[in-house]
């Protein structure tokens, strides 16, 4: 039986939640166009006839003094150092620069093997190919490089067969029936980011966080009840959230609603969802602290 940890590194972007929702076949990690959605470690557990690979999606590591980039620079890192092993994804549609640069350096740092993927097949002309190959062939050069659509699910069982071979031996560290092992109230607060994100342009997906105040469940009624906050950056992007006459933050609440009543089969469901302002959080350490706990 292999056993293995495995940390999914990469730059904003490259496709890594993608990618590992498409290998556990499940909703583990919250997805998006723009770049620096995931903000902590999600784990994504796959088991099969070989064995299991416990996949820690990361933030997609963002070169920035800004002090919530600092932080989610420190929660990829430290994914890096207690990983057997590491698949680094890259975006075969950005030209790797100094932040690849900086990506690869942390990799190599780690010193365990590396399975290396260019992403985005699906999308990728034959020069942007090369490109990327010659970039990891130079600074991987005993690694293998693989090309992959995480998307489309093209490639993925190639990037498993290596990860199987590269994987020590061990008992499974998990249940077999096991895809996660995020606490129900972080799964239904990334639920509803990822909504409120699709639902947002440009910067404002980076100046919300959400946050359950409440959730009770009646195993009688067979009811769940849920309080939730989106909290904004800014008193004035509460309009925005909440949208003409409501439009918006409905549509959020529908989509949330949908999803989450997923995760408790047979249960009904109340959501009730608010939007407060939590003026300048992006700086305060405290609800730093709590967003980002690793
Ligand atoms: N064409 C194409 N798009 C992809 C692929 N994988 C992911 N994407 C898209 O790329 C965007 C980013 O995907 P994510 O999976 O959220 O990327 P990520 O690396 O987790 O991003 P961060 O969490 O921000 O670091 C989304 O719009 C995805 O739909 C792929 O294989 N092909
Ligand atoms: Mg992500």
């Amino acid at each position: 039986m292999k056993s293995a940890t495995v940390s999914v590194i990469g730059r904003p972007s490259a496709g890594k939640s993608t990618l590992v929702n498409t290998i556990t076949g499940m909703k583990v990690s919250i997805t998006s166009p723009t770049p620096q959605t995931t903000r902590n470690k999600i784990r994504g557990i796959y088991t099969d006839s070989r064995g299991q690979l416990v996949f820690t999606d990361t933030p997609g590591f963002h070169l920035s003094d800004k002090e919530i980039n600092k932080r989610m620079q420190d929660v990829t890192v430290s994914s890096l150092s207690d990983s057997d092993m590491i698949l680094y994804l890259i975006d075969g549609t950005r030209k790797p620069g100094k932040e690849e640069e900086t990506v690869s350096d942390l990799i190599l740092k780690a010193g365990v093997p590396v399975v290396a993927v260019i992403n985005k097949k699906d999308i990728l002309s034959a020069a942007q190919v090369d490109e990327a190959k010659s970039f990891l062939s130079e600074r991987f050069p005993s690694s293998p490089v693989l090309l992959a659509s995480g998307k489309d699910d093209d490639g993925v069982d190639e990037i498993l067969i290596e990860l199987f071979k590269y994987a020590p031996e061990g008992e499974l560290m998990y249940d077999e029936s096991m895809y996660t092992d995020q606490d129900l109230e972080f799964r239904i607060s990334e639920i509803i980011r990822e909504k409120t994100i699709s639902s947002l342009s440009e910067e404002l997906p980076h100046a919300i966080y959400v946050e359950i105040e409440d959730m009770e469940y009646s195993e009688e009624e067979k009811h769940v009840w849920i309080r939730a906050v989106i909290n904004t950056e800014r008193d004035g992007q509460k309009g925005i959230i909440v949208g003409r006459g409501g439009e918006n933050i409905k549509r959020i609440r529908k989509e949330s609603f949908r999803e989450i009543r997923q995760i408790f089969p047979g249960s009904t469901l109340t959501l009730d969802l608010r939007v407060k302002a939590d003026p300048k959080w992006r700086t305060s350490k405290k609800t730093l602290s709590r967003i980002f706990n690793g």
